[in-house]
């Protein structure tokens, strides 16, 4: 019996989740940083073996409370993909602390009504006397299918999540055919791997007012690719931070993301970045459609 079915990664910010997605399907898609919310959407992948074809979705951390359109925007984002998983993987730090950011997720897990398998991850970070202390404590929170202590980071026990997922999937078809990683385009992925650059450039505040948008994206060549992007912030002050002394701040997100790029699309890269000033765009109903995050979309 072939199995099919969507597989979505929930929980808090910074766990892990998309680090999980990349790690499972063997392919950097997903961008990850140690900042919080540095997913906003919904991001596809495909996993796919002799048995199943296991749809993920990776999601924004959940959040308790917005703090703008934005915010609200990712919560959006989050609670709506739950309505679409066969089955849903709720991640988790190694810590046998259940704060109310986590008994907020547990109760929109019950009140789903999908299964749920707890992953405990970052066990690279504690011992085993520890990860049965975790388990112990976590146990009765949810009525888990399953609950698996894994090292995203470090690839273990990635065959116990698939293997898994694949019980609770439902009988289904082959979705999409066995070579398919992704649907998502190279312009969106390009945006995001730019962003992804400057989160893990720049320190503290400035990385939550980002943006970014690909103006241009041209295949010149089998060869060349020329792309256009400007990185949006909030403040003026931010402006200088993101340009640096001299530029040099521009320059190391552009050469870190050009490399990225040229892997992605296995061409040299032409990118030419700006910095645009965009007031309080986290708060823009227009705006934020701009950058792609239209709630009318979801
Ligand atoms: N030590 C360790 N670090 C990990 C592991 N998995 C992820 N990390 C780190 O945790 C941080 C967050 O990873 P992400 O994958 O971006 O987390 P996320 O849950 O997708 O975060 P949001 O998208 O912001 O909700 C990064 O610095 C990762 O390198 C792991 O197994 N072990
Ligand atoms: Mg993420």
């Amino acid at each position: 019996m072939f199995k099919s079915g969507y597989a979505v990664i929930v929980g808090r910010p910074n766990v892990g989740k998309s680090t999980l997605m990349n790690h499972l399907i063997g392919q950097k898609i997903a961008i990850t940083s140690n900042r919080p919310q540095t997913t906003r959407g919904r991001i596809e992948t495909v996993y796919t073996n002799e048995r199943g074809q296991i749809i993920f979705l990776d999601t924004p951390g959940m959040i308790r409370k917005a703090d703008n359109k934005l915010g609200e925007y990712l919560i959006d984002v989050s609670n709506k993909t739950i309505g679409d998983a066969d089955v849903v993987l709720w991640l988790i730090e190694p810590s046998a602390y259940i704060g109310k950011g986590d008994q907020m997720i547990a109760e929109k897990l019950t009140k789903s009504g999908k299964p749920v398998i707890l992953i405990i991850n970052k066990i690279d970070t504690i011992d085993k006397k520890k990860a049965a202390e975790i388990i112990e404590a976590w146990k009765g929170v949810c009525r888990f299918k399953d609950i698996i202590a894994v090292s995203a980071l470090r690839s273990i026990n990635m065959d116990e999540v698939i293997n898994s997922i694949m019980r609770e999937l439902p009988e289904g078809p082959l979705y999409y055919d066995e070579e398919t990683v992704t649907q998502e385009n190279m312009r969106d992925i390009a945006a995001e791997i730019i962003r992804e650059k400057a989160l893990r450039a720049l320190n503290e505040e400035v990385p939550h007012g980002i943006a970014v948008v690909i103006d241009t994206f041209k295949e010149r060549s089998d060869d060349l690719t020329a792309i256009e992007a400007s990185i949006i912030t909030e403040k003026e002050s931010h402006k200088g931070i993101i340009i640096g002394k001299g530029g040099a701040m521009l320059k190391k997100i552009g050469t870190d993301a050009r490399r990225d790029i040229e892997e992605m699309t296995g061409t040299r890269v032409f990118l030419k970045l700006f910095v645009k000033v965009r007031k309080n765009w986290r708060d823009s109903e227009s705006d934020l459609r701009d950058y792609g995050y239209d709630r009318k979309k979801l």
